[in-house]
């Protein structure tokens, strides 16, 4: 009987001793603290519908670049235009906006928008967040004016969202708006289209808007058909992924 209590005894000492050990915080029984990062978002497929509409009444336009982005613009009024922006302004080339570095997606007009038509173009991404939509397209009766959409921010757009706008029309600064037939390079005078040279204010800024020979301009290969005294063009963009 003795021997059974003193058993159960040692036994209950030893039970509080390993207790007491492993309550102890030492050192050695210290655990490694593992950060478990946040999943990565899941890129989801977004895609825009984006509807050009001509409205001048005698400037075709050039094929519009549009292109998607997370950072950058494609302008800045008062600053230099990039090389990239004075090609498409002065010739019509959208090739070099479209393999600018900020470029994410990007997809180039079918060909020249007339006066009066439209055309949608389709652009597509795969990734974890919205981003941003911009476009240039020249003008293509001038020496260098433009008009465009400079990164407009998509977040607030969800499926099927749809917003429509008209466009101002700037001048890329990097050609002397002489109105000459060898410095323009449209149908109205078939001249020259890019030249590195930069012989204007070398700033962007919003266009002035054309003299033509109907004014005055007596050198100009303009008349009044190519004023663009209004917004030039009407931009629709819809969501659909
Ligand atoms: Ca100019
Ligand atoms: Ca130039």
């Amino acid at each position: 009987m003795f021997f059974t209590q003193t058993k159960k005894l040692s036994l209950l000492l030893a039970s509080i001793t390993i207790l007491t050990l492993s309550g102890c915080n030492n050192s050695s029984d210290k655990k490694a603290v593992v950060i478990v990062p946040p999943p990565a978002p899941t890129p989801i497929v977004y895609s825009y519908e984006v509807t050009l509409v001509n409205l001048t009444q005698g400037q075709p336009m050039s094929p519009a670049a549009v292109i998607l982005h997370n950072g950058g613009q494609l302008w800045k009024i008062g600053e230099s235009a990039s090389t990239s922006l004075e090609k498409l302004a002065e010739s019509g080339d959208n090739s070099a906006v479209l393999a600018d570095t900020m470029v994410l997606a990007g997809q180039g007009g079918a060909g020249i928008l007339l006066p009066g038509a439209s055309e949608t173009i389709t652009l597509s991404i795969s990734d974890t967040q919205p981003m941003m939509l911009s476009l240039a397209a020249m003008l293509v009766n001038t020496n260098d004016a433009f008009t465009g959409v400079n990164a407009m921010q998509l977040s607030n757009m969800a499926m099927g969202d749809k917003v429509s706008f008209t466009t101002s029309t700037y001048d890329a600064g990097t050609e002397q708006n002489s109105e000459m037939m060898a410095t323009i390079p449209g149908p109205a005078a078939g001249g020259e289209g890019f030249n590195a040279e930069r012989d204007d204010i070398d700033k962007v800024s919003m266009h002035a808007g054309i003299v033509s020979k109907d004014d005055g301009l007596m050198q100009s290969a303009l008349t009044q058909a190519e004023r663009f005294d209004n917004p030039t063009l009407m931009v629709t963009i819809t969501r659909t992924k």
